[in-house]
């Protein structure tokens, strides 16, 4: 399996993250991609190739030019209001708000996000693109006919919506692959999302439309981040009923003790919408020692997520998400690719 990846993804580099009440050094840090690519080299997955550059129009699928312009510009307006140091929101449109978008920079991060944990840096616009371009690059991959591609991204995406950011996602990097995918002649991609977290970025993107099917297993919502979306009851709306499907699962979830079993259940949906291409959005937060995370599944059930993964007999692109167990990160995360192999 051919494995995408730019080294480009070190500038974004945050010196903090808002969590638990403390500003503490971001989770999502550099050091994640340099395990993955180290493990995914260990194990001989496959070749490592460059990208090529990402198109502005092609991010355009999935972003509105509003808030490309606005990730693009960011962090100079934030220096030049408030010094350098990494940007992060402190005001929200909450309910009984306006949705205007403000002057100021910090109305206009409170505009654009959804939460406090996600700095933008000096190189987050360098950064984003970079892992949008392995994204796009991975998809074109398949487009020419590889059978799988694992595109190394970071940062992620799947959190990230049309015009917000958040839950250290700027680029909807999955969203951007079935753009590409759909542009080379795919006509049904599904999207299978196996974050720990919700992909409310990635749910939010397609809601409306039933060319694309997503489902995600996921830490139930009322338990846990992103808690707004990922409710089983979220099936799509108009064009897109039917093509949503969300499988929350309790804190404590392991393999047996329902993993495996919303696993199947997801794919047996995936199978039912006949898609001819399947797009993974996937982490590895899944992970018992993950330490923002609450599922317990240990390094040997990562293979029969691949396992299960490859039974759909698709072509497939992987696009890696979350996963902040830095020591054991890469293995889970290569341990998927060989269980797909396999
Ligand atoms: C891509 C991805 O996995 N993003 C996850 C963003 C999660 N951000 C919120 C984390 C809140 C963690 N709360 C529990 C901390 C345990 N000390
Ligand atoms: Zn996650």
């Amino acid at each position: 399996m051919k494995i995408v990846f730019s080294q480009d993804h070190k500038f974004q580099d945050g010196k903090s993250e808002l969590i638990d009440g403390q500003i503490q050094p971001p989770v999502e840090k550099p050091a994640r991609a340099e395990q993955i690519l180290s493990a995914v080299t260990e194990a001989r997955i496959g070749e490592v190739l460059a990208p090529a550059p990402v198109d502005r129009a092609l991010l355009q699928t999935v972003h509105t030019p509003a808030y490309l312009d606005f990730l693009e510009t960011a962090w100079d307006e934030w220096v030049a209001a408030h010094g350098d140091w990494d940007a992060l929101p402190l005001d929200w449109p909450a309910r009984t708000f306006t949705h205007r978008v403000p002057e100021a920079i910090d109305g206009k991060m409170g505009y654009y996000s959804f939460d406090a944990g996600t700095p933008i840096t000096s190189g987050t616009w360098r950064a984003v693109t970079a892992s949008a371009s392995v994204a796009a690059t991975g998809a074109t991959l398949v487009a020419d006919g590889e059978r799988a591609v694992f595109s190394l991204c970071r940062p992620p995406g799947h959190h990230a919506a049309a015009d917000v950011y958040g839950g250290y996602c700027f680029i909807n990097n999955a969203a951007v692959a079935v753009e590409a995918l759909r542009a080379r002649g795919f006509s049904r991609p599904a999207i299978i999302d196996v974050d720990y977290h919700h992909g409310n970025g990635t749910q939010a993107i397609f809601y409306g439309r039933g060319d694309v099917f997503f489902a995600s297993i996921h830490a139930d919502p009322r338990q846990e981040f992103p808690y707004f979306l990922g409710y089983a009851d979220e099936t799509g709306d108009g064009a897109g009923e039917g093509a949503n499907a969300n499988f929350p699962l309790r804190w404590g979830t392991g393999w047996k003790s329902g993993y495996e079993e919303a696993l199947e259940a997801a794919l047996d949906r995936i199978a039912a919408y006949g898609p001819d291409v399947l797009v993974v959005s996937l982490g590895a937060d899944t992970y018992h020692e993950d330490p923002i995370s609450q599922f317990t599944l240990d390094t040997d059930d990562f293979p029969r997520i691949g396992e299960h993964l490859k039974r759909a007999g698709l072509p497939t692109l992987f696009v890696m998400e979350g996963g902040y167990a830095i020591d054991a990160l890469g293995r889970n995360v290569a341990n998927v690719l060989s269980g797909f192999e396999g």
